[in-house]
């Protein structure tokens, strides 16, 4: 079956400069991990294709955090299926400007399904911020909330598999 002729949803996966976005795809798609920063210039596409009695394809647009690349959440925050929060849990930072991810994709696409994801959950001597504030925050917002590691691979087959079945 040609690709163009499959089911299509898009994913994008947001949040803070070295928040972990990069590493998380490239662990559910590659199954591989890389301990230096190759920061995301712009914003990277990967293409996944998922069979689960029906075959489709997700879209999964990794936006570069750092500021410069903020205008760019104008076209791909766009017409999204599902989005990915991702907070650092090494990274004060990184929580406190939660808000902002979850105000712009509600602005640039209101249906979109949000699911918020903590990262770096293997680096438990070092977590700056609590399971249980992004439990809440996820709660506020109405959202699932699911902690990873791309390290590791904890938690991450979890996440895209609620990924799909969401997006579905
Ligand atoms: N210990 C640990 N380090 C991680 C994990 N995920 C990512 N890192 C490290 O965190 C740094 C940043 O990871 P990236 O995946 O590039 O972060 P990003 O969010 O894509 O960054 P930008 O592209 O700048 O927005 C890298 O040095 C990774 O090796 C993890 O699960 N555990
Ligand atoms: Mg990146």
């Amino acid at each position: 079956m040609a690709e163009s002729n499959l089911e299509t949803r898009r994913v994008v996966i947001l949040g803070s400069s070295a928040s972990g976005k990069t590493s998380l795809v490239n662990r559910a798609v590659h199954n591989s991990f890389a301990h230096d920063y190759c920061q995301t210039f712009g914003a990277d596409l990967t293409v996944k294709t998922v069979i689960d009695g029906q075959k489709r394809v997700l879209h999964m647009w990794t936006c570069g955090g750092h500021e410069r690349y903020r205008p760019l959440l104008e076209q791909f925050c766009i017409d999204v299926h599902a989005a990915l929060i991702c907070c650092d849990l090494l990274s004060m930072l990184s929580f406190q400007e939660l808000s902002y991810w979850f105000n712009e994709i509600k602005r640039l696409s209101p249906d979109a399904i949000i699911l918020l994801v903590g990262t770096k959950s293997d680096e438990t001597d070092s977590m700056a911020v609590k399971v249980q504030d992004l439990m809440k925050v996820a709660q506020e917002w109405g959202v699932d909330f699911k902690a990873v590691s791309a390290k590791t691979g904890a938690g991450v087959n979890e996440l895209f598999d609620l990924v799909v079945q969401t997006v579905s």
